[in-house]
């Protein structure tokens, strides 16, 4: 009973991505997300972030990262409540998967902490303890019968990285390679499914427009846009690597999992509410899905976006 609970605070976040490995066939395919029946083989499963379960936040020479910070700064979160014990799955993560085995889970999807991997991403210095722990983890995990669907950055930047200009100091899209590359290299023959952000919505929209999660910043007009921008070269460059370096000898999967709403027009018979709820969707989820799956560019909705963004900032 205490472990089912365990479970339940564990899987805070639950079957977020797993359709972003859907067919281009299915993409197309309106229809078949309003109606029907779930495609062959869908994968259901539960899933986990580092910071909301691990706990164990300056043990075994992780860094501090910017959720650490968010949190002991106080006033931001109900109670002042923090991640630094979470549900301490970095000392008892042999319990989470003896229960997600009486639940029968086939499939956990977790994400690793930079700062666990990389502390100090400027120096690249790799530790070892952070690599052993999820080595540990994930190889557990298999042996248990579960598939790992490991994600590379659930919101938890290093705070060094933060202090050295976030998301618009272009470094971080080698720093980022870099640590996908450990986690492609250490982990790659155990991991055949990875995400390399987990919702970059809201990791720039909550974290650097409307600042409720960390860091907290408020610049709605500028940081979101310039910060996206970074974070789509950042997933192709860990996707092309995987391309290049590691897809033949693991045979993996890497994509991003993108959050949004769902829009539906106010009457489906007015040209202009089907197109705002078009225009809705091209500027919540398409703002990332346009370069990432169509073209490599924006949509006319958010380009005009992103170059506002860049004038003002200037
Ligand atoms: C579902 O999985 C089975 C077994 O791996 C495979 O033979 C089949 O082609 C899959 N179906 C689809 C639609 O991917
Ligand atoms: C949370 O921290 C803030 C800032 O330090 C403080 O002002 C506030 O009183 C704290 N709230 C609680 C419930 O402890
Ligand atoms: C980078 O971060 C470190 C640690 O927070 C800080 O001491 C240093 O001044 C920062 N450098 C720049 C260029 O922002
Ligand atoms: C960008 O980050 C690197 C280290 O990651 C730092 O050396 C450099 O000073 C930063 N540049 C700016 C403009 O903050
Ligand atoms: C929806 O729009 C159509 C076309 O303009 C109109 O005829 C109809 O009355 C509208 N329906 C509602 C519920 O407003
Ligand atoms: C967005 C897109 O590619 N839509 C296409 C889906 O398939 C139909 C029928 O094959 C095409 O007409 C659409 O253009």
């Amino acid at each position: 009973m205490l472990q089912l609970k365990r479970l339940v605070l564990l899987s805070i976040v639950v079957l977020s991505a797993l359709s972003c490995f859907v067919t281009t066939d299915q993409r197309n395919s309106t229809d078949a997300f309003y109606y029907g029946v779930l495609p062959e083989n869908f994968t259901w499963g539960a899933s986990t972030a580092a910071y909301q379960i691990e706990g164990a936040w300056n043990e075994d020479g992780k860094s501090e990262n910017i959720w650490d910070r968010f949190c002991h700064e106080g006033g931001h979160i109900v109670m002042n409540l923090t991640g630094d014990v979470a549900c301490d799955s970095y000392h008892k993560w042999r319990d989470d998967i003896t229960t997600m085995n009486e639940i029968g889970l086939k499939h956990y999807r977790f994400s690793l902490s930079w700062s666990r991997i990389v502390p100090d991403p400027t120096t690249g210095v790799v530790n070892e303890a952070g690599v052993n722990f999820y080595l540990n983890f994930i190889t557990a995990v298999k042996q248990a019968g579960i598939e790992p669907m490991v994600t590379l950055f659930h919101w938890d930047l290093p705070q060094i990285l933060e202090d050295n200009g976030s998301w618009g100091n272009e470094t971080i899209i080698k720093q980022y390679q870099h640590y996908a590359d450990v986690a492609f290299s250490r982990f790659g023959h155990l991991v055949k499914y990875w995400l390399t952000f987990n919702e970059p919505w809201v990791t720039t929209w909550m974290g650097y427009g409307t600042g409720q999660y960390a860091p907290g910043t408020k610049q709605p007009a500028t940081l979101p846009y310039l910060y996206a921008h970074t974070i789509i070269k950042c997933h192709a460059t860990a996707w092309r690597l995987y391309d290049t370096t590691y897809r033949a000898r693991f045979n993996g999967m890497v994509s991003i999992t993108l959050n949004t709403n769902f829009y539906a027009p106010k009457n489906s018979s007015k040209p202009e509410d089907v197109e705002a709820a078009e225009r809705a969707a091209q500027f919540m989820v398409g703002w990332f899905a346009h370069p990432i799956y169509v073209d490599g560019d924006y949509s006319q909705v958010t380009s005009l976006l992103y170059v506002i963004s860049m004038t003002s900032e200037n």
